[in-house]
């Protein structure tokens, strides 16, 4: 690399150069806050409504901030050095420090403490990620295409049920159907039985897969994984008390032809309304026992 060293009368543009660099870092500032600004609207990651995705937000933040100011510290340098020291001004090159040893290791070393200050904070968001122990309720996710099927453990054992797209968005989505999808609530985002959890309470998935990858997704609760044909991923998530309602998410792995049209959507309640919804479900089902219905068909195909 070659730096150039200016010797000319600088008295004229020293303030010119200052205003540009003012300038940029404003732009730059200006559109980072505004990014931040626009959270809801869609053009940052949603803050969501757990603590895991309160920290990946805040990670996700500290580590643009820190994007940020390193593109304004290095174009910031590099405009003003074109400027300054450009040839119509008189500027001479100056090759002392071609091939500098202490400047080598100077911007070897600067990048390598900027990472390390990154990994910290992320390294310990992944832990976390990845931490399911003491979780108080387990669901058996699996990813089928196209659908989930959701088996509950513990607190819900016995309730296993299929989760696909409803209705209106399936007519909607079907070729010449003569329905707007705009005028279809929530199109392609919803289905008829969502996975129903209480708030407050550490939830780990296990997620598998009875045909191809598959990924389980809901933004909002900063959770994201991959179901895998013969292979148990676990993730884990818990709802903030008081953020009861409806979350929506997609598959996220590109598992065939209808890959667009199975959502997630999660129906958080509180503890004494899931409670409710358990005893519901476990009563329905006795239901059907003694009416000598058929068990579902992944119950042959999935042992338990
Ligand atoms: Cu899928």
């Amino acid at each position: 690399m070659s730096v150039i060293r200016g010797d000319h009368d600088d008295s004229t543009s020293r303030p010119r150069a200052i205003a540009w660099a003012r300038a940029l870092c404003l732009a730059t500032l200006g559109w980072a806050a505004q990014a931040e600004a626009n959270t809801s609207d869609g053009y940052n990651l949603p803050v969501g409504v757990t603590s895991l995705s309160r920290d990946i937000y805040t990670l996700h933040m500290e580590v643009f901030w820190i994007c940020v100011a390193i593109a304004v510290a290095v174009f910031g340098v590099m405009i003003y050095a074109l400027v300054k020291f450009r040839h119509s001004q008189g500027a001479i090159p100056d090759t002392t420090l071609v091939h500098s040893t202490k400047v080598e290791i100077i911007w070897t070393i600067i990048p390598v403490a900027i990472l390390v200050v990154m990994a910290i904070p992320a390294a310990k968001v992944i832990l976390m990620m990845e931490d399911t122990r003491n979780s108080e309720l387990s669901i058996r996710v699996t990813g089928y295409q196209w659908k989930w099927e959701y088996q509950y453990m513990d607190a819900g054992e016995g309730i296993d049920f299929f989760s696909t797209l409803s209705r209106d968005s399936n007519y909607a989505r079907q070729l010449h159907s003569g329905i707007d999808p705009n005028t279809v609530p929530n199109y392609l985002l919803d289905v008829d039985k969502p996975m129903v959890i209480p708030s407050g309470t550490k939830v780990r998935l296990l997620l598998t897969s009875q045909d191809v990858i598959h990924a389980w997704w809901v933004p909002d609760f900063g959770a994201k994984r991959s179901a895998v044909p013969g292979f148990v991923n676990e993730l884990w998530f818990k709802v903030d008390p008081g953020k009861e309602g409806i979350y929506r998410g997609q598959c996220t792995s590109l598992c065939g032809r209808d890959h667009g049209f199975m959502p997630v959507v999660v129906d958080v309640r509180t503890p004494d309304d899931f409670k409710k919804w358990v005893d519901e479900q476990k009563a329905a089902s006795k239901q059907a026992a003694a009416q000598g219905e058929q068990p579902p068909p992944t119950a042959l195909v999935l042992s338990k």
